[in-house]
């Protein structure tokens, strides 16, 4: 039998419908009860101005880090079950507004380019409402693929992004 080993693993959280700053709260709850995963760090709530249509409320986005046993896909699927459990309704509707969306940003130092799964994520690189919550519980990382977070957030205005707690 092989053992996974723990390995650290970075995921996005948003929501911008039905008490979005609950909906976050919720999730982290959620997946820190998770069988391997722990919580390692977690980022301040922070309100983004949707990226995508305009004509959707603005969104509460967070990141966390956890130390996890599960492979990438094991992982990818409880994050969609929590999805699923909070009431996300896939509309098919492109970048429309939701309920609860969980990223996984990143996962050791694996890069990969699957149908289903793309890690790094293809959207942190430019996503203001990741790096600056990434460079809040992880200032150091070097994001593979990519090189230093920092020297990504040089490319990345901070605009229409407001910390709300810490
Ligand atoms: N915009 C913001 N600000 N935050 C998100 O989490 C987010 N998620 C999305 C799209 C629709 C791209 N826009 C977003 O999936």
């Amino acid at each position: 039998m092989t053992v996974a080993s723990r390995v650290i693993a970075y995921i996005g959280l948003g929501s911008n419908l039905n008490d979005p700053g609950q909906q976050i709260k919720s999730a982290r709850i959620a997946i820190a009860e998770t069988d391997k995963i722990s919580e390692v760090a977690f980022s301040s709530l922070y309100r983004s101005l949707p990226m995508g249509p305009q004509d959707q409320p603005d969104y509460v986005n967070a990141v966390m880090s956890v130390a996890t046993e599960l492979e990438p896909f094991e992982l990818l699927r409880c994050l969609q079950a929590i999805e699923n459990e909070q009431g996300r309704v896939r509309t098919g509707l492109r970048w429309g507004a939701r309920t609860l969306d969980l990223d996984l940003l990143i996962y050791d130092q694996i890069q990969l380019a699957d149908p289903v799964l793309t890690l790094p994520h293809s959207g942190l690189p430019d996503r203001a409402f990741v790096l600056y919550p990434l460079y809040e519980i992880a200032p150091d990382l070097v994001v593979p693929g990519y090189g230093p977070l920092t020297a990504l957030l040089e490319h990345c205005p901070q605009a229409g992004l407001q910390q709300l707690s810490s």
